[in-house]
């Protein structure tokens, strides 16, 4: 069973991501889950925050010898801002004259529903361990989530679709496309399109220049998903509602769809429906020669995988802290005031695409386990040869 937890609070000494259950003898690539990090960092209307972290994978436990040994992986992702927040944010008790309170709530924000819960009399540490920063660790885990479904021939990447109004339109972007725009060390919005990114830059620009914030719609994709992962059989094994739960998970993302779930809705079926066809066996890479005209299905049928890409679309307000902050009122004296402001992003689209590939990929890797799973990479193979013999024979 594969499980996953984070710890670490965004201004604290570190973050710490935790994942059991991958099988022992898996080829772990430092520098493959550090450009994954890299890349969760990257696109245009990132903060000052990011000049400050370069995020690496300090493995603790659960690798030896460049491979997994099946026990838990603790990963160590250093905060370089610890620095400068050791005083205001100690372990200890610590002087309380150097706390940086967070005076009045941010509309939008955790701040004030997350004070009341746990009985805080401001937000400082609401927004310490609400912050997207927690997605570090979760994309350390992706990650390595990642690097199990390459031995199945699975990849996924992530695009972004929208930024504010700017769109990408109907453009199919091919997976040949994602790849080439994966490849790229040089990260705008992560569009497909350079017209369409234009336009989005404009958006952030704009959000930039007025003190604004601008939220966006990315898109993952899973290539090379078999049909066969999830199932109908149980209301929470369902593989649309296990995606759907993990990256509605992700800050800052109000809506999940898969496939063009959205326009479906007011469609009429003989235009939404996935026709199927069959092709010569063996005439291409596919798991068996059923064939479809399209994918609006986003390659999930009856809460499982089809064998088409998988398609989930995440939906992200803007940003909530504001250079120009909306009305609040203060946490002391109950006054109307200005919303707190702190050091923000102003556009995340591309780097939450990227946790959403993380979370799509640990979502799929767990499906995958409870399918194929063995002890070992080489048990969990023979598995899969065996179950993909079954396709070729259907
Ligand atoms: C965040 C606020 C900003 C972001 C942060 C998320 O951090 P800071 O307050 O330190 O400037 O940069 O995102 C990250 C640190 C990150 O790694 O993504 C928030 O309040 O959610």
């Amino acid at each position: 069973m594969l499980r996953y937890f984070t710890a670490g609070e965004s201004h604290g000494e570190a973050l710490v991501a935790f994942l059991s259950g991958l099988p022992a003898g898996l080829e772990v690539d430092q520098s493959f889950i550090d450009r994954e990090l890299w890349r969760r960092q990257q696109g245009f209307g990132r903060g000052g925050r990011m000049k400050i972290e370069k995020d690496t994978a300090h493995i603790l436990s659960g690798v030896r010898h460049g491979k997994t040994i099946g026990s838990p992986i603790a990963i160590l992702l250093e905060n370089k801002d610890w620095d400068n927040w050791q005083e205001s944010l100690p372990v200890e008790a610590g002087d309380p004259g150097k706390h940086k309170r967070v005076a009045s709530p941010r509309p939008g924000h955790a701040d004030l529903a997350g004070a009341l819960k746990y009985n805080f009399p401001e937000a400082r540490y609401v927004l310490e361990r609400a912050s997207a920063r927690e997605s570090t660790g979760r994309v350390a885990l992706g990650a390595l989530a990642k690097l199990f479904l390459r031995e199945f021939g699975i990849e996924v990447l992530s695009h972004v679709i929208a930024v504010g109004k700017a769109t990408l339109g109907d453009a199919e972007i091919a997976w040949p496309t994602l790849q080439q725009l994966h490849a790229r060390n040089d990260v705008m919005l992560n569009c497909a399109d350079p017209q369409a990114e234009e336009r989005m830059k404009a958006e952030v620009d704009q959000a930039l220049r007025t003190g604004d914030s601008v939220g966006g719609v990315f898109e993952v994709v899973a290539h090379g998903v078999p049909p066969g992962l999830g199932t109908y059989a149980q209301w929470d094994e369902r593989l649309d509602g296990l995606l759907a739960q993990a990256v509605m998970s992700l800050q800052a993302v109000k809506a999940v769809e898969i496939g063009t779930g959205v326009e479906s809705a007011i469609s009429f079926g003989s235009t939404v429906h996935d026709e199927i066809g069959y092709a010569q066996k063996g005439s291409n890479s596919a798991f068996t020669g059923f064939t479809r005209k399209s994918n609006h299905a986003g390659g999930i049928e009856g809460g499982i995988s089809n064998g088409q890409e998988i398609l989930v679309r995440g939906y992200l307000k803007p940003i909530s802290t504001l250079r120009r902050p909306l009305g609040s009122v203060s946490f002391e004296t109950r006054e109307p005031v200005k919303a707190a402001y702190e050091r923000s992003d102003v556009c995340v689209v591309p780097a939450a695409g990227v946790a959403a590939e993380a979370m799509v990929a640990l979502t799929l890797a767990k499906c995958a386990l409870e399918k194929f799973g063995g002890d070992s990479i080489a048990e969990t193979l023979r598995n899969f040869e065996g179950y993909k013999q079954q396709l070729r024979e259907f």
